[in-house]
């Protein structure tokens, strides 16, 4: 055998085992090989093809992104006309379908004994693909249903596709027609990315979908995470189908083609409701956009007797779940302040029906979002609710926005208790500073003061917090203390035992200590270990309360962010108020003498610089280490210097210490300093 005749072979092998593992994939969606072993074969066929470009065929699987772009898109005539379908919204429309179609079929109402076939009604763009042979050799846009556009050099590249139908027995030409879609999945993760490379989103799959295939360039569509089930056939010459709809489809899924798995044939109008429940609990956690069911005479011999309206079958309807997004305007856009202190913009509407519910509010999300949508008060939006999901404002209708509107901004001052709103750097959330100031982070806040780590108040549960906030009995901390046991005893669900239990862990924890006491207050960044490092620093909560961010940074675990944070809360007279109280309720813990550093000072006074890649540590467990030993790390290295210590791969930190005479060490060199006994240091 020669080599091309070898090479012949085994492409022919190759291609017939990937079709035959797309099907298994796609149409059957039950994977037999690993992804590993398919791409092996893949890059295999494409080394043979490379060596033997004369052996190439267009139905080749390694040829879908192969087509140069198009000028313009060439029209294709559908001679079997593409079909829409009618909508019934609501269950009385649907009955009167069903009384149609029995009246026109002379069927026995009583009997109902009718089949239809049931499936999810897709939203994304109908396709027609047109094999020749088994060969795609066309793919086209249903158009006005009459004419449609080429887009064969799109839909090749759909891998759900195939380029060549497998098995055997199907006509000589076979129109198969079905839905090209986005799934969810892929449409959230393309918007997120178009979103973070500041090029344009989609509004909803659907269009998603449609604009994939209106591409020139196949190598955008390729792009796209599409996909496709097949619904029907259109011309069919030289071979036979089978006399059910619900059977045509099975047979296309054998030929390759992916059919919806949701399918279902049903009996009469009771059928298609209990079908139409099913999907509609399903729906939200369906991989793909539905706006509703489809209902179609299995039969094709009846359907062939109904025949078609205009352009809508007799045959067949769409039953419509409620519209998930309709237009409203938006009266205001206000902010929310979440427990957490985070901020969310709101758009208060027009009140307009839409998933079934009528919505007056709709969620923007997040500042960014505000500003990327650019949304204004005076304009009409897109508002979408799907399924229990809060309502969102998709986008704005910008050929309707009125003149004189402006740009909604991020308020300087916390709209429910005036503290400053701080963001960080260019983090998404902006959040209220107010913590126990702010009533709408009350509850939380003080969940996490009588948390088991801060101030420990044992029976001070979620539930009673709650409680004790809405009745307004408590605003801040120091009203903790204040509690009688009387008062205790009379709220929900507490005995009174557990009202003794609850006054007695209140009176407990008025004695503390500095770390808890810190810890408790909430202040954002300031953590267990930072709690506890600042308490062993300074030794006084005045000390703290007073020290500058520089004198701050000086406490290991502490960066100038965690410092400003620090500074900021004291800075607050609310903040300072609060503390007061809380002392005059008697909360106290013991102070000792500032440390300025910690008990074993070893390295203290000496700063350290990390670089490169240790072979036994992180830079971080590294710099734990230093500055637990009183030891300073810090990002650039200066004259002040007193270690660079290096790793694998270090960069200009190195030499510039080289430079300056700094001493560099590696990192068993750094054990050494840190196992050296006390004395041994100078
Ligand atoms: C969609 N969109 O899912 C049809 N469709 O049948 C299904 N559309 C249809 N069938 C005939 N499942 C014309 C349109």
């Amino acid at each position: 055998m020669s080599a091309s005749a070898a090479a012949r072979r085994e492409i022919k092998s190759l291609r017939e085992q990937i079709r035959y593992h797309n099907y298994r994939y796609h149409a059957l969606d039950d994977p037999e090989i690993p992804d590993a072993e398919y791409d092996r074969m893949m890059r295999r066929l494409q080394a043979l093809e490379r060596e033997h470009p004369e052996l190439i065929t267009d139905d080749s699987p390694t040829q879908r992104v192969g087509d140069a772009p198009v000028e313009t898109f060439g029209t294709v005539q559908h001679e079997v006309p593409m079909l829409s379908l009618d909508n019934a919204f609501g269950e009385e429309e649907l009955r009167d379908f069903h009384r149609r179609v029995a009246d026109r079929l002379e069927l026995e109402l009583e009997a109902d004994e009718l089949s239809y076939a049931a499936e999810p009604k897709l939203d994304g763009a109908a396709v027609s693909l047109l094999y020749e042979d088994g060969r795609l050799v066309r793919g086209a846009t249903r158009g006005d249903g009459t004419t449609g556009e080429d887009i064969t050099h799109n839909v090749r590249t759909i891998e759900a596709i195939p380029l060549r139908l497998i098995g055997s027995g199907y006509p000589a030409t076979l129109e198969v027609r079905g839905e090209v879609f986005m799934p969810k999945a892929g449409f959230e993760a393309y918007n997120e990315k178009a979103a973070a490379a500041g090029e344009k989103t989609f509004v909803n799959p659907r269009n998603a979908a449609a604009g994939s295939l209106r591409q020139l360039d196949p190598q955008l569509t390729a792009a796209r995470p599409l996909d496709m089930y097949a619904y029907s056939v259109g011309r069919i010459d030289g071979g036979d189908l089978p006399q059910t709809h619900s059977e045509v489809l099975e047979r296309l899924q054998n030929w390759g083609l992916k059919v919806c798995p949701e399918r279902r044939v049903v009996s009469g109008v009771e059928g298609c409701l209990d079908f139409y429940r099913d999907i509609g609990d399903k729906r939200d956690g369906l991989p793909y956009e539905i706006d509703g069911v489809v209902y179609k005479v299995d039969d094709l011999q009846q359907q062939r007797e109904l025949g078609f309206v205009s352009r809508a079958p007799r045959w067949a309807i769409a039953h419509k779940f409620p519209a998930q997004e309709e237009l409203t305007t938006v009266e205001g856009v206000e902010f929310q302040v979440g427990r957490t202190g985070a901020l969310t913009p709101v758009a208060r509407l027009k009140p307009v029906f839409v998933g079934g519910v009528t919505v007056s509010n709709a969620t923007l999300h997040n500042i960014d979002e505000l500003h990327r949508k650019d949304v204004r008060v005076g304009d009409t939006v897109t508002i979408r609710r799907a399924g229990d999901v809060i309502p969102e404002v998709v986008g704005v209708i910008r050929s309707r926005r009125p003149k004189g509107t402006r740009k909604v901004k991020l308020p300087e001052r916390c709209p429910v208790c005036d503290s400053a709103v701080a963001r960080e750097g260019d983090e998404a959330v902006a959040r209220c500073t107010g913590g126990l100031y702010c009533s709408a982070q009350r509850a939380e806040a003080l969940k996490h003061f009588v948390s088991r780590r801060a101030m420990d108040i044992e029976g001070l549960g979620s539930k009673i917090i709650e409680q004790l906030v809405s009745a307004d009995r408590i605003h801040t901390p120091a009203d903790i203390f204040t509690l009688t046991r009387e008062e205790v005893a009379e709220m929900e669900r507490m005995g009174e035992k557990s009202a003794d239990n609850l006054v007695a862990a209140i009176e407990a924890s008025r004695t503390t200590s500095l770390e808890r006491f810190l810890f408790a207050l909430g202040i954002r960044e300031v953590g267990e270990s930072t709690a506890a490092a600042l308490a062993a620093y300074f030794g006084k909560l005045d000390l703290i309360m007073s020290a500058t961010e520089n004198e701050l940074v000086a406490v290991p675990d502490v960066g100038p962010i965690v410092a400003s944070r620090i500074r900021s809360f004291f800075g607050e007279k609310h903040n300072r108020d609060v503390i007061q109280a809380l002392r005059d309720q008697g909360v106290s813990w013991d102070e000792s003498e500032p440390q300025r550093s910690p008990a074993d000072g070893k390295l203290s006074g000496k700063t350290f610089v990390l670089t490169g890649t240790l072979p036994n540590m992180t830079r971080d467990e590294a710099k734990k280490k230093i500055q637990a030993q009183g030891g300073k790390v810090t990002g650039s290295v200066s004259s002040k210097t007193s270690f660079v210590v290096y790793g694998d791969k270090a960069g200009s930190k190195l030499s510039k210490a080289q430079n300056l005479g700094v001493e560099t060490i590696d990192e068993a060199g750094l054990d050494q300093l840190l196992n050296a006994p006390a004395s041994e240091e100078s």
